[in-house]
């Protein structure tokens, strides 16, 4: 049994390696939901869907989120009404059928990693998937808006919102002190032959999940078993924030950066051949390094990102 710790589009473009390697039963993916947003009341979970529609082969390959062959009529209907106020966040026609669903079954009294099994099995995706929690947590962040305390808005605003092109003061996770790891999370972990971190951003989608009930001392526990890859490379993201967030939150935007926030979790970093000079200051920093092509370009590439994970160690 293998674990996954995800995020959003590097976890499941690392997932799709990992499944062409080992069958997907044997997978258990562990999901940020620190991301998830109420909007238009609808409970939405980018994430999990992220990893659930790229595993099922039909993400979005333009965007990297949503499905793919989309149409838009629902949004171009509130766009009209609202003038854009309430459009900013875009959910496609078929999408927005599962957020229906996710918000239906809830409403009816099931529980999130419930609903995840459930649209994991519409999609036919063997990994199991589960969310980090069933409780609610969070993820606000405090953005530099002029005022002297900054601001404090959700995830979503910063992300999408601000196209995430405003500096970042302060991450917090609410709800994270009281939010219980979900059921089989701990046990996954305990029992699991090997734990991957996947390369996702380090502070706002593996973060979550380390603060999570007891996942982050689980996860220190099976150190020797625990490989992370880097989502930065050469000094920066492929996608999204992390390169300029890890910055502005007073860690090194590299390799070495990331070794020094998982050396405690994990023992091997797998780092992309465009590293390979910091080796050394990785292993320094208390892991080992495994240098290899990590950008995952297509299937084959995280096919053979996955293999080396999965050997490494
Ligand atoms: N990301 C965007 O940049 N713009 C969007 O309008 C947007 C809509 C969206 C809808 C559903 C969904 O599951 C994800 C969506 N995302 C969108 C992606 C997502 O918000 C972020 O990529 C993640 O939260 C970061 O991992």
């Amino acid at each position: 049994m293998i674990v996954a710790l995800a995020g959003g589009v590097g976890a499941a473009r690392m997932l799709r390696g990992l499944v062409a390697v080992v069958p997907p039963e044997t997978i258990t993916a562990v999901v940020n939901t620190g991301d998830d947003t109420v909007m238009h009341g609808l409970h939405i979970s980018p994430d999990l869907d992220t990893v659930t529609y790229t595993l099922a082969g039909m993400i979005n390959p333009e965007t990297g989120w949503g499905l793919r062959d989309e149409t838009w009529s629902a949004m171009a209907e509130l766009r009209a009404y609202s003038e854009g106020r309430l459009a900013w966040f875009n959910l496609g026609d078929r999408d927005l059928g599962t957020h229906l669903y996710r918000t239906s079954r809830l409403s009816e009294g099931a529980s999130l990693s419930e609903v995840t099994h459930e649209i994991a099995r519409r999609w036919s995706v063997g990994v199991r998937l589960r969310p980090m929690s069933d409780q609610r947590v969070e993820t606000r962040v405090v953005i530099d808006d002029g005022a002297p305390e900054g601001r404090e808005i959700g995830f979503q605003e910063y992300f999408v919102g601000h196209h995430h092109d405003v500096a970042v003061r302060a991450v917090r996770f609410a709800g994270v002190e009281s939010a219980p790891a979900a059921p089989g999370v701990l046990g996954a972990i305990a029992s699991a032959e090997r734990i991957i971190i996947c390369p996702s951003n380090p502070i706002v989608s593996i973060g979550p999940i380390l603060a999570t009930g007891a996942i982050g001392d689980a996860v220190r526990a099976r150190r020797l078993d625990t490989v992370a890859v880097s989502p930065i490379i050469a000094g920066q993201a492929l996608k999204g924030p992390a390169d300029r967030m890890l910055t502005e939150l007073g860690h090194e935007a590299s390799v070495v950066g990331v070794a020094r926030m998982w050396a405690p979790y994990a023992a091997t970093l797998v780092i992309d051949e465009a590293d390979a000079g910091r080796a050394r200051e990785v292993e320094e920093a208390g892991m080992a390094a495994v240098v290899t092509p990590t950008v995952m370009t297509g299937p084959r590439e995280s096919a053979a990102l996955g293999g080396v994970v999965l050997g490494a160690a």
